[in-house]
């Protein structure tokens, strides 16, 4: 069994970012070797201070399936650094999306700001981030989260120049992200999925919990969702409903009541 999780309103509260109510479940999980994998639009070194606290040794994605750490045990042939763990960048590099924003931005005179061009204060005021927060959320890898200040008009002609670049444009909870074109928590995890059949010449099963618009690719991916109360306008619908379970609580409340649904007395 795979358990992919979703972070911000899922495992981690909304508001306060606590993950107690959950954590009974990640030691039952982690007494029975369930590999808990983080599927989370932050970055690589916001994901790092928490998966360490809760002393997972599973792989993670970070940047909204735009890059996935895989640890030793997971790295197949994947070249590696020092420590043994190797990162695949699933969609376009951090460093291609700038150059593809700035020649957009010159040709086409749009007015928006991304991550690149704030200073940390600024990241802090529009994200509630403390300043090593905000600092870590600005090391990204596969993509750019952006706000845009020019007319709605303006934006459908943006994501047209990105489409014929290669890039896409997602929206998250606060921003816009500028991602590789079909790059998603779903791909992402499928890639995970298919990777550990590989290594263990078997097929394994798969539960996936998330709240937001951004987690329904890989709500589609998994055998079994779980669909955490949340607040987002946009309703979450699902490709099968039959495999989907929609929980009361929200965040880790509910995190746990989704695990408990799928996994007690079966
Ligand atoms: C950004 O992501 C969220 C995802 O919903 C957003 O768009 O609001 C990312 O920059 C992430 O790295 C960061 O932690 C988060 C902080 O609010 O904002
Ligand atoms: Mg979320």
């Amino acid at each position: 069994l795979l358990i992919f999780t979703d972070l911000d309103g899922s495992l981690l509260d909304h508001d306060t970012y606590d993950h107690k109510p959950a954590r009974e479940w990640l030691e039952r999980l982690a007494t029975a070797r369930v590999p808990v994998i983080f599927n989370t639009s932050k970055t690589a070194a916001e994901v790092w201070p928490l998966y360490r606290e809760l002393g997972l040794t599973a792989p993670f994605i970070a940047e909204n399936g735009g890059c996935v750490h895989l640890p030793p045990d997971w790295a197949g042939d994947e070249p590696a650094d020092d420590d043994g763990w190797a990162r695949v960048v699933l969609g376009a590099s951090r460093q291609r999306i700038l150059t593809v924003l700035e020649a957009v931005r010159e040709t086409e005179s749009l007015r928006f700001r991304g991550f690149a061009d704030m200073t940390v204060e600024e990241i802090i005021s529009l994200t509630g981030l403390d300043a090593a927060g905000a600092e870590r959320a600005r090391q990204r890898e596969a993509s750019e989260p952006l706000v845009w200040k020019d007319s709605a008009s303006a934006l459908e002609h943006f994501r047209l120049e990105l489409i014929g670049a290669g890039l896409e444009l997602t929206r998250g909870g606060r921003f816009h992200h500028v991602m590789g074109e079909t790059c998603n928590k779903g791909r992402a995890c499928g890639w995970l999925i298919s990777r550990f059949e590989q290594l263990h010449g078997a097929g394994v099963a798969s539960i996936g919990l998330g709240d937001g618009p951004n987690d329904i690719p890989m709500f589609d991916t998994v055998d079994a969702a779980v669909i955490i109360r949340g607040r987002h306008e946009q309703p979450i619908e699902v490709r099968d409903e039959s495999r989907a379970y929609r929980t009361r609580a929200e965040g880790p409340q509910g995190w746990a009541e989704g695990l408990a649904h799928w996994l007690d007395d079966e």
